[in-house]
Parts: C-alpha cells; structure tokens; sequence
C-alpha cells in the first residue's frame, strides 16, 4: 500500500511554505534551522517521518477507518498556550481543526469523545455535533470558542474578511469543490439526498475533505489555519452556530471568516461538522 510522509514544520514561515507530502520517499530530513532556536515560541519538535495511510480506493460504508496514525503529535504552544494551540491576544486558539483518536473522523464519534487534538496532517474530525464537540474540548482542558474569539482569530489583527486577506482567492482554502458530495455519491439531485448527510463515504469522495495545514495559503497572520473551509467549526454559541463554510460553500452564509451557520441546533451533526478548540 503506498504511503505519504510527511515533516512537521513548526517555524511559522517555512510551514507556510513547506507542507511536505513526498510519496514513498525516505526521510531523514531536520526541520530544525537556526531560526528555530532563535524563538522560545518555535520550537521544532518533530522531524521525523509519519506514515500516513493513504485512502482505500473505493468507499466501504461499513468501513471505520482510521486515518490518524500515533506519530501525528501536538506542535508547542505560542505565547504561553497549551500544545497545538496559538496566542491570540487574551485567549488561546487551536493552530488546526480537531481531530480525535481512536474513532473515524468519518463517523460520529458518539456521546463521549476523546480528547481534541490539534496537529498538522491529520484527518480533521467531522460528523460531530456541538455537544460532543464541547465534550472534547472539555477532555482535552479547553473549551468551544465563543463566536467572538473565532472570528477574531479568523479575521486576523487587520480584521480582514478571509484569513488571508480581504480579496477572495478559490481555493487557497479548501473551499473550491465543485459538486456537492451527497450529488456525487448518491448519483442524483433528489432533495432525499439532504437526509443521510452522515453517510461516512461522503467525506471520503476525492477532492473533498483535506487533511489539516495542508493549504499552506489557508493561515492567518497569526499561525491559525484552515478556518475557512474545509470543515464547518461548531462555536459555543447556545443556539448552534459553526462557521467559515465547508469545502464547498465559504459563501452562502456570508463570506469567509463572516460565514456562521445558524440553522442546526448542538445536538445536529453531519459530514462537514467540525470544531476546534479554545483556551483561556
Ligand atoms: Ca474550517
């Protein structure tokens, strides 16, 4: 079975630069450069390889895979925060969407999840609702960001409406899909296709959900990525809210950074729910 492998890179520039996804190659690479030991905020931690499982080549629906392999590891803090997470003026923010272990980031993963993670080159967990996104917040010491905190960190400090910039660019986040993946999946424009928005193979199409930092465009000035696209991020708003669109649409419900999803209560889930953790 061919494998990717990948480097961590924790300098702030050269992970913009350099996601590195070389197939099959052996690595003996260093992240580490002198830039790295020159801030007590970015610390290289991790330069080894980590095979990452490639996908099956069809979708098997009763099928849990496990994407996330153990060498997938928490970056340093910034400015004082927990593993993974990034400074953000008075709070901390997770640098990359959750992700869980020990359950497929394409099912939901049930009442009780495990703690959060934020890492780079993982499977980002979807079909979770808000509830259960607050759960794993909870387990891993953090909390939901409230709506406030997220859009500040997605907005960056220039409060810009992508957190790139404030001219959109399709695609620089995973935000360019095409076809809908229920159109795709179940071969059909039926509005019954709108009802099994959990089917675990929809987020397994090609070209739909991507692992986490591996748009290198899609960070903010702060370090934070993919808050627009890829997976919608539950907020701890009461009502329900998650926000910055999902691979397909950064645009229905307001543009970038501005999408919030209002429409779904916590205990909703499908395909393109995810989260991300705060801290104080
Ligand atoms: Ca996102």
């Amino acid at each position: 079975m061919p494998v990717v492998r990948f480097v961590a890179v924790t300098d702030a520039a050269t992970r913009s630069a350099l996601v590195v996804l070389a197939f099959a190659a052996a690595c003996s690479d260093s992240a580490s450069s002198p830039a790295d030991a020159a801030s007590p905020d970015d610390v290289a931690v991790d330069s080894s390889a980590c095979e990452l499982p490639a996908p099956a080549a069809t979708c098997d629906p009763a099928a849990k895979p496990l994407p996330n392999p153990s060498c997938l590891v928490e970056e340093p803090g910034t400015g004082g925060c927990p593993a993974g997470m990034v400074r953000i003026a008075t709070f901390c923010i997770d640098r990359y969407e959750a992700s869980l272990d020990g359950v497929s980031p394409y099912w939901n993963p049930g009442a009780s999840p495990p703690p959060a993670k934020s890492r780079a080159n993982a499977v980002p967990q979807g079909y979770i609702s808000g509830r259960q996104a607050a759960a794993a917040c909870t387990a891993a010491g953090k909390r939901l960001c409230t709506d406030t905190e997220w859009q500040r960190a997605c907005r960056g400090p220039l409060s810009t409406t992508y957190p790139y910039g404030n001219t959109r660019m399709p695609g620089v986040c995973n935000d360019a899909r095409s076809k809908h993946p229920a159109v795709e999946y179940f071969g059909t424009t039926d509005p019954v296709i709108y009802s099994m928005l959990g089917h675990p193979c929809l987020s397994q199409l090609p070209s739909s959900l991507d692992r986490t930092g591996t748009n290198p465009g899609c960070v903010t000035a702060e370090g934070v990525f993919d808050m627009m696209g890829n997976l919608h991020e539950w907020t701890s708003a009461a009502a329900g809210t998650f926000r910055g669109g999902f691979y397909v649409d950064t645009m229905i419900n307001g543009n970038g950074c501005l999408y919030a999803t209002t429409a779904h209560d916590m205990g909703h889930s499908d395909y393109s729910t995810g989260f991300r953790c705060c801290a104080d």
